[in-house]
């Protein structure tokens, strides 16, 4: 092709601003992308964060961008070469190389960030998910935390801050266990894509599990740093706002909060976990200490804990403030406004079928159907409803699992239906719905829930299976 000019990446960090203009290096190619900067779907102050430097360790972390189409979009801005003494960049690495082996049997929906679930039918094989294939989301590398320096700032009143070594945790603190279903917001996400595409990662019925977890209460270390309970009705709303050690490359945290007396109330047993299943808390779920939020959305729950603090307001972080509400079918992206919908909390009744799998050969004569049901806010499940015909006649399936205490029901249930084929039936269309303690029901479609970001999935969940021998 005809020759480029050769720059030095010198000269291409002069050109760090729209008016200098935006120049990048992608391999040993130079490209002036001042023109893509308003344009760029991930906004304008990511781009921005590579202006005058190499893409590579940008795109590193956001794999969105390891698509033909992003290349050849990059491609149209060509207006150099490095000279080749230069092109071997002094390499960052890939920042995922650090992430924790993980299981095979994981059903990746991204490498990097790694999220991934277990294979529906190994769900429900336990009703405590073992460790390494408990549902895994994360929005960036797992950090490296060293045991030994760590600290967990705690922001008191009137600004007096405690640093908890993790022996002071253990030490100072009792010990408390709770068996605690996480959810993430948008479990069963696919089911909502097949009404209309919406934007996020395609999760199918399996970002839900079950694990003993064992820490400290945070009201204990809350009340140790100076709080109390009556603390609410004094100042009003508050929150309590975490910190996780997982950055973005501008240097924002993950960061959720979750209301004051969530935290704080009477048999409040919001943990900083220490341990899961009786181990050691695995790195991919918040190495040495993470929050968990019984009966609330697993977007709380953050993990590699390292800030605690209570404030007037939630937390600024783009999680709680951008992401994780609810919205109606009626609103699109170019008309969502997300300081309008609260931020998601409690997350609502849900149940889904994790055996028979979609499209399986099942036998004439007797099915076993399996699955799993759960509600936040500790409202338990009263009952389980399963369909052979697609909801037109319904039976009561066995919930099996531990019983769960009332107001605190915090972990699933999981539940079987043994029933007589229907003689005949070529196919089934089994359904599963089930009824939490305020006879809160699942919608039985998913088109009047549908929302732009998909979540909040919790329509009658359907598995169409074929009959033979
Ligand atoms: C998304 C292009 C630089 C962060 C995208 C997408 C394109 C794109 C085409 C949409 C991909 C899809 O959905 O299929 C580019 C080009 C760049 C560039 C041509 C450089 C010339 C960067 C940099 C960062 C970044 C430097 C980060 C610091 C993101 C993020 C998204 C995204 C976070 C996802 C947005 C979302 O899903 O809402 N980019 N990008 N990009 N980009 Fe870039
Ligand atoms: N905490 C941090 N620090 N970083 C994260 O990316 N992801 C959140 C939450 N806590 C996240 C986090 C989300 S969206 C969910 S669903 C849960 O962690 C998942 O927890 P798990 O990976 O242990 O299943
Ligand atoms: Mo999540």
């Amino acid at each position: 092709g005809a020759p480029y000019p050769v720059f030095t990446r010198q000269e291409v960090g002069r050109h760090r601003s729209l008016a200098e203009r935006v120049w990048v290096t992608y391999g040993g190619e130079v490209f002036d992308i001042t023109d893509f900067v308003e344009l760029h779907p991930g906004g304008k102050s990511k781009i921005l964060l590579a202006a005058g430097g190499a893409l590579e360790p940008f795109w590193a972390l956001y794999a969105v961008h390891s698509q033909e189409h992003v290349l050849e979009i990059l491609r149209a801005y060509k207006v150099g070469e490095l000279s080749p003494e230069e092109q071997s960049q002094p390499s960052q690495g890939d920042p995922y190389s650090g992430d924790p082996p993980r299981h095979p049997a994981l059903k990746v929906n991204s490498l990097k960030p790694f999220n991934a679930e277990p294979p529906a039918e190994l769900l429900t094989e336990t009703y405590l998910t073992p460790n390494q294939l408990f549902f895994k989301r994360n929005h960036l590398p797992v950090p490296a935390v060293d045991p030994a320096s760590y600290r967990l700032r705690v922001e008191g009143p009137g600004g007096r801050v405690l640093a908890l070594s993790l022996p002071e945790l253990k030490g100072r603190f009792p010990k408390h266990e709770v068996t605690v279903t996480l959810q993430c917001a948008g479990n069963r996400r696919a089911e909502m894509s097949r009404v209309r595409q919406v934007k996020g990662l395609e999760w199918g019925v399996a970002a839900i599990s079950t694990a003993r977890w064992g820490g400290v209460r945070l009201r204990d270390v809350l009340a140790h740093a100076g709080y109390g309970e009556e603390e609410e009705e004094e100042a009003g709303e508050q929150h309590v706002c975490f910190e996780g050690l997982d950055k973005d490359l501008s240097g924002a945290a993950y960061g959720a909060s979750i209301p004051y007396r969530t935290a704080m109330g009477r048999g409040a047993d919001v943990l900083l976990a220490y341990e899961m299943n009786g181990e050691e808390l695995p790195r991919d779920h918040g190495y040495p200490l993470r929050v968990v939020v019984p009966g609330v959305v697993g977007a709380r729950n953050v993990k590699w804990l390292g800030r605690v603090s209570v404030r007037r307001e939630e937390s600024p972080s783009h999680w709680q403030r951008n992401d994780y509400k609810g919205f109606s079918p009626a609103v699109d992206w170019d008309t969502v406004d997300f300081t309008t919908a609260p931020a998601i909390q409690e997350l609502p009744v849900q149940s889904a079928i994790t055996e028979p799998a979609p499209g399986a050969t099942v036998p004439p004569g007797e099915l076993t159907v399996k699955g799993y049901a759960w509600s936040g806010g500790g409202r338990g499940v009263v009952r389980v409803d399963v369909s052979l015909d697609g909801g037109r006649t319904w039976r009561v399936a066995e919930l099996t699992g531990e019983e769960q205490r009332p107001g605190r029901a915090w972990a699933w249930r999981l539940w079987r239906l043994t029933a007589p084929v229907p003689p005949d039936a070529a196919e089934l269309d089994i359904v599963c719905k089930a009824v939490d303690a305020s006879y809160n029901v699942q919608p039985d479609t998913v088109e009047p829930i549908w929302n732009l970001r998909g979540v909040l999935s919790n329509a009658w969940h359907r598995v169409r299976v074929t009959v033979a021998e």
